[in-house]
């Protein structure tokens, strides 16, 4: 952890920084909330190493992403070739992987979909994402704190709610938007089961 630490320190902004620090603690409380095998901290301890490494490529140039994503065969959609930013997950995983060691494949699976998601996701790459929209430095979006309250109550539902939002913000921005943050949304609001929180405004849910 130590030298993943001063690795992010040297790699990232100020700011990135502490938003990774934000990202790593919130996804710990999450995995203390919804661990599968309590008595066991190995769960907080991945969601703790998946949440730091999540934007360790964050700052690397475009150019670099792509170059990394062709020597090493990971592939890569066109959209993603034209806005390569969206390609730190994937980098990022192949930095844990590389440069970390890091050979456990759902902490990887979670550095890579953090941006768009997925549908199917296991527990760890929900909290990831979630983690990484929630976190206390994040500047306001709106219903953050609803989302923030959600998370710890129903994560899928918050899945479904960061999901609605990000398509919402993209839009009105007018930016273009990756077929695979379309294709997760839908997954979730195609969800079979799940409660109705359409009135939820926070507080205790009961
Ligand atoms: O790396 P972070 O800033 O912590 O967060 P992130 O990895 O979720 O990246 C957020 C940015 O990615 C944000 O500006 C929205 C953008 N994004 C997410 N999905 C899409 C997208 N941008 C486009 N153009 N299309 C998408 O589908
Ligand atoms: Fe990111
Ligand atoms: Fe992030």
């Amino acid at each position: 952890m130590k030298k993943i630490k001063k690795y992010l320190k040297k790699h990232l902004v100020k700011e990135r920084y502490r938003h990774t620090l934000g990202v790593s603690y919130i996804a710990v409380a999450m995995a203390m909330r919804y661990n599968p095998d309590p008595g066991n901290s190995d769960f907080m301890k991945r969601a703790e190493t998946a949440g730091l490494l999540h934007d360790c490529a964050k700052s690397m140039d475009n150019d670099k992403k792509l170059q990394i994503c062709e020597k090493n065969y990971i592939p890569y959609s066109s959209f993603e070739a034209s806005h390569p930013y969206l390609l730190h997950g994937k980098v990022g995983a192949y930095i844990a992987k590389t440069k970390f060691g890091i050979e456990d494949e759902d902490i990887l699976q979670a550095i890579t979909w953090h941006t768009t998601g997925r549908p199917n996701m296991s527990l760890l790459e929900k909290i990831i994402f979630i983690a990484d929209y929630i976190e206390p430095s994040r500047n306001p979006i709106p219903e953050l704190d609803v989302i923030r309250q959600l998370a710890f109550i129903d994560i899928d539902k918050a899945m479904e709610k960061i999901l609605s939002n990000t398509l919402k913000f993209l839009e009105s921005k007018g930016n273009p938007i990756d077929q695979m943050t379309q294709t997760t949304y839908d997954s979730y609001v195609h969800c079979p089961e799940k409660r109705d929180y359409s009135t939820y405004k926070g507080g205790n849910f009961a």
